[in-house]
């Protein structure tokens, strides 16, 4: 097993518990993530995942394809 690592990342346009909940189940539907965590009242995911099986790109695709927006930092 490669390494786990954990990042944050912004999240715009979500308004409720059950966004929140879209967000994980969007991610942790990907190959490689292994846990997502995310705040509707922080507005943010805290994602763990192997970059060795997932990129940064899909981690983003995958928010975005639940419709909400990732903000760049
Ligand atoms: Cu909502």
């Amino acid at each position: 097993m490669s390494d786990v690592v954990k990042k944050l990342y912004s999240i715009q346009g979500m308004h409720c518990a059950s966004c929140a909940m879209s967000v994980d189940w969007a991610l942790e539907d990907l190959d490689g993530v292994a846990e997502a965590s995310t705040s509707y009242a922080k507005g943010h995911t805290q994602v763990a995942f192997d970059p060795t099986r997932v990129d940064e790109s899909a981690i983003r695709a995958a928010i975005v394809g639940a419709g909400y927006t990732v903000l760049e930092t």
